[in-house]
């Protein structure tokens, strides 16, 4: 395995007390399971009283305008908390992120290795699930995202930043997994020929989103576009959704986008990291609970070819991700964090199993979206 850049240690007292923490400095410890960024929460003591933020190191590695990602997420959080007030939400400040400020005032932090940080309020009382355990945390999650979308219609200051061009760009995808199968620079081609095959004889499926939107029939819309399930908060208490999170790759997009990448994340009963394909299944009653969830909160605004799309998206984001894990073990690891030999590899067998499950589904799946 090569050393992943993520891997670099950091003097994070010392980041932190570039920030404006309202306390002391107790302790800080590793958190979360994010593939990309650096996690922490920090524990300080406020006047007698424990309070807690999260500290992020963005990886510039994946992300290359890191400055671009982090105007994106600031204008979104001021945005939200803007429109939570005006309407009087109760609680609001857990149901948005708020950025803490740097000592500068900055919403953000470049250390002298050029690392991006930025502090988070921690959002207490609420957790991330890696595995979904109810249909109703389903149904919650995606109204969460869908009203995510709503949300930023009207998001002034203009476009935002596309953080990773081509991100779900599948036919890009598809000639990125060409060219590290050509150059194959770990020798490590000969062991995923039926991977291999499994994509090529998919690679129709790649064009179907990025042609659609090329000819018009499918509207630019501002998505999330990393829509699995932990990158959602859910109230402990009321298991409602509380709080979408993970805004980096927040940027135009497609609604087909938010909704595969849920369908892919949380209709599956085990993890990307599962390495028994039996259990990897999409499991209809969680795709109902998703759709019904997805049209509560954009069913007015999505159009006839969206709709239609909405059972092939579950599809074609297991089939990407799939590739781009491919892709990165015919590279050698080095865009996702990978925590043993193989790992790459194991997670791109699952998602082509969940896309597979996916495939034998879609017509059951379209009299669903009918129905609804
Ligand atoms: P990554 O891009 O690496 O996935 P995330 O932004 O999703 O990073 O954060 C990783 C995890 O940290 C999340 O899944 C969530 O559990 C937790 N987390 C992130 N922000 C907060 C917050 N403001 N309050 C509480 N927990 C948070
Ligand atoms: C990454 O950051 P995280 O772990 O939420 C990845 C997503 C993948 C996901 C798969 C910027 O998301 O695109 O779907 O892993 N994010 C980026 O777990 O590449
Ligand atoms: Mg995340």
């Amino acid at each position: 395995m090569s050393i992943h850049p993520n891997t670099v240690p950091h003097d994070i007292p010392a980041i932190a007390a570039q920030f404006d923490l309202r306390g002391d400095f107790i302790n800080a410890t590793a958190y979360g399971s994010g593939n990309i960024n650096d996690t922490f929460a920090i524990t300080c003591d406020q006047a007698g009283v424990r309070v807690r933020y999260i500290l992020q190191r963005v990886n510039h590695h994946v992300f290359k305008n890191t400055a671009g990602v982090m105007e994106n997420v600031a204008r979104i959080c001021r945005h939200t908390l803007r429109r939570l007030q005006v309407d009087g939400v109760p609680d609001a400040a857990r149901r948005t992120l708020t950025l803490v400020p740097s000592r500068t005032g900055a919403d953000w932090f470049v250390d002298a290795g050029g690392n991006h940080w930025r502090v988070f309020l921690f959002i207490e009382l609420a957790r991330s699930y890696d595995v979904i355990e109810t249909t109703e945390q389903a149904r919650a999650a995606a109204e969460a995202f869908g009203n995510f979308t709503k949300l930023l219609v009207d998001l002034p200051g203009g476009r935002l930043v596309e953080t990773i061009p081509n991100f779900h760009n599948t036919m890009w995808r598809y000639g990125e997994f060409q060219r590290a199968l050509a150059s194959d620079a770990r020798n490590r081609a000969r062991d995923v020929r039926d991977e291999i095959a499994f994509l090529q004889e998919r690679k129709a499926d790649c064009s179907v989103v990025v042609d659609a939107i090329a000819r018009g029939e499918i509207p630019e819309r501002v998505t999330h576009n990393d829509t699995k399930l932990n990158n959602i908060l859910i109230d402990n208490r009321t298991q409602r959704a509380l709080c979408v999170i993970d805004l980096d790759t927040a940027m135009p997009g497609s609604a087909l986008y938010d909704f595969g990448d849920m369908v892919r994340s949380a209709t599956s009963p085990v993890g990307e990291d599962e390495r028994d394909l039996r259990k990897v299944v999409c499991r209809p009653g969680y795709f109902k609970a998703l759709a019904l969830g997805y049209l509560a909160a954009l069913g007015g605004t999505l159009n006839k070819a969206e709709k239609a799309l909405l059972p092939f998206s579950g599809k074609l984001l297991a089939l990407e991700l799939g590739m781009r894990f491919l892709t990165d073990y015919l590279d050698g690891d080095v865009y996702f964090k990978t925590t043993r030999p193989g790992h790459n590899l194991d997670r791109c067998r699952n998602q082509f199993a969940l896309a597979r499950s996916i495939e034998t589904q879609m017509e059951a799946m379209a009299r669903v979206v009918d129905s609804l």
